[in-house]
């Protein structure tokens, strides 16, 4: 074997090994004993309030969402028999509002040789002429993954109930010999460019991950290219592959075949070793069917992730109305199974997010969509707090945090006291880690969210502020899980990602979405996120409160604080 190919297996193994010690669960493990095991009772205790999830059993993938007709459109993967993975069909709800969701009848489910052993995740393609199409991928009797398509019934019912996998052309794409039938999933939405359509279809090589590049002239036949658009060796398997356009200059989201000088790419890949999102920004190159990301782009492990915390398998779509693109990811529960059977119900769908490029153009900036504004009620102000050393505030006077928005901006007036910066810290979570009991100068503050009045319980999600040879400031920000419960038998994690900001005003801004077991973290204006999942058996309903706090040894200014029901 070459020198790169085994280094690059190697890696690929070490990734796998500290991923399954870091508790990630692999994809698509069957629990025989608890996949057809109907819930009968719901449990209430962790429910979202104004999360998406059905009513009851497992969910994972957000697919297909789209607008049409009047109302948005979310599809999933679900379980209609458990609540562990299995027996999965495309459930089906829509929304006026993105808030409020009407239930439907499943959509999609195995009832044809190419997906009899199951309707695994896909997109919409709103073809010119409000033609809609879903591609999905099918799992044939020989467990072999095949990509199909499904067409409305009636596509004049606004509601889209009831969805056909016409005779003619399905399957739609079957592996060839170069293709792993077995990794082979999950197509993009298409796009137009140079006269043709165009999917993409995560996969692997052996430890390559690979996006294949599908193209046609009627939507129908695809025909692949001689090279992938993309692939990276040492990522495994790449998952829900997601590709679109970001306009370099405006403050709208575009369209998915929208091309052109002010326009870059994204390339999103799930990569099922690690269970993280990661993208890159990079230029299309549509006449040689290619995509390069831009230099410093960090391509694989290493790479930007859409979150940093408990966030997987997202999908965006491009809003017609607000002219916005959106993305949705999935949260996974991280108790055990065990749990979920008695809960009755696991996973939720993140809020869904805008996402448009950071004037950088060094990745990407995401913010919960506007409409979540409307579920805010009471509000809590609080101004110019001086955060002292060890003594937390609670901002959560009188009401409960179980279910908060909660905008805050803290002001650091020294930064030159930051400690040193090693430039061999690459890796935010492990500096979360190595700094765990470390008292900072700045650092670490932040928000302790589900927490308990005398903090048997909290989440804290908090920065991190050191100082780089040349002076400039590197914020880490963090998430600690170790105490978020008094349970031991859930997985716990601590989560990190830097931020890439100059602190020029010396303000840093931190939004977190609390709803009783998720909590998702938004640090200046969006540009790094950490999502959580936690179990409190304390810091619930009106005993959940929110703190600010400061264990640095520098004061730290809570210059605004707004705390929402
Ligand atoms: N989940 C689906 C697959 C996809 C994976 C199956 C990602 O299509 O690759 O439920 O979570």
């Amino acid at each position: 074997m070459e020198v790169s190919k085994c280094l690059s297996l190697c890696l690929l193994l070490w990734n796998l090994i500290i991923s399954l010690l870091k508790g990630v669960e692999a994809s698509h493990r069957v629990f025989p004993e608890y996949q057809f095991l109907a819930a009968t009772t719901v449990k209430q205790l962790h429910r979202t309030v104004y999360h998406f999830q059905p009513p009851k059993h497992w969910i994972n993938d957000p697919n297909g969402p789209m607008y049409y007709n009047g109302f948005y459109h979310l599809f999933y993967q679900y379980n209609p028999k458990g609540s562990v993975w299995g027996n999965i069909v495309w459930a089906h709800s829509v929304s006026k509002d993105l808030v409020n969701w009407e239930p439907l009848e499943p959509a999609i489910y195995p009832s044809k040789p190419f997906d009899i052993k199951g309707t695994w995740s896909g997109s919409a393609t709103i073809f010119p002429g409000d033609k809609v199409v879903i591609y999905y991928t099918g799992i044939d009797a020989k467990e072999k993954q095949l990509q199909n398509y499904a067409v409305p019934e009636n596509p004049s019912d606004p509601y889209l109930r009831k969805w056909k996998k016409p005779k003619e052309g399905n399957p739609m794409v079957v592996p060839d010999n170069e293709i792993n039938g077995s990794s082979f999933r999950d197509p993009t939405t298409a796009w137009q460019a140079n006269g043709y359509w165009h999917i993409l279809v995560g996969s692997r090589k052996n430890d390559v991950g690979v996006a294949y590049l599908f193209k046609s002239k009627d939507q129908k036949t695809w025909v692949k290219t001689p090279v992938p658009l993309h692939q990276v060796p040492g990522t495994g398997n790449w998952e829900c592959p997601d590709f679109y356009p970001v306009s370099i200059s405006g403050k709208t989201g575009l369209d998915t075949s929208e091309l052109g000088n002010d326009v870059k790419h994204v390339l999103k890949v799930s990569l099922d070793a690690t269970r993280y999102d990661y993208y890159t920004i990079g230029t299309y190159f549509p006449d040689q069917d290619k995509y390069v990301p831009d230099k410093g782009q960090a391509d694989g492990w290493d790479g930007l992730r859409l979150d940093y915390g408990n966030f997987y398998a997202s999908k965006s779509f491009f809003d017609p109305v607000k002219h916005r693109r959106i993305v949705w990811g999935w949260s996974n529960e991280s108790d055990t199974k065990q749990d979920d059977v008695k809960k009755g119900w696991a996973g939720i769908q993140l809020i869904p997010r805008t996402v448009l490029l950071d004037p950088s153009g060094k990745q990407l900036v995401q913010w919960p969509v506007e409409e979540i504004e409307t579920l805010r009620g009471q509000m809590i102000h609080k101004s110019n707090h001086k955060l002292e050393t060890g003594k937390p505030v609670k901002l959560s006077q009188g009401i409960t945090g179980a279910q908060a928005d909660v905008v805050v901006t803290f002001s650091i007036p020294n930064l030159d006291k930051a400690e040193p910066f090693d430039p061999s810290w690459k890796d935010p979570q492990d500096l979360c880690f190595k700094k765990k009991s470390v008292q900072g100068a700045i650092g670490p503050f932040g928000l302790m969210v589900l927490a308990t009045e005398k903090l048997e319980e909290f989440t804290p999600v908090f920065f991190r502020i050191f100082k780089a040879k040349d002076n400039k400031p590197v914020v880490l920000m963090c998430s600690d899980e170790e105490h978020s419960t008094l349970k031991t038998d859930v997985y716990k994690p601590m989560y990190g990602g830097f931020v890439d900001v100059d602190l020029a005003d010396k303000k840093l801004s931190l939004r977190s979405l609390i709803d009783h077991s998720v909590v998702e973290s938004f640090a200046a204006g969006g540009k790094t996120i950490i999502s959580n999942r936690v179990y409190p058996t304390v810091a619930v309903f009106e005993m959940a409160h929110v703190f600010a706090f400061n264990n640095g040894t520098e004061p730290i200014t809570l210059e605004r604080a707004l705390l929402c029901l």
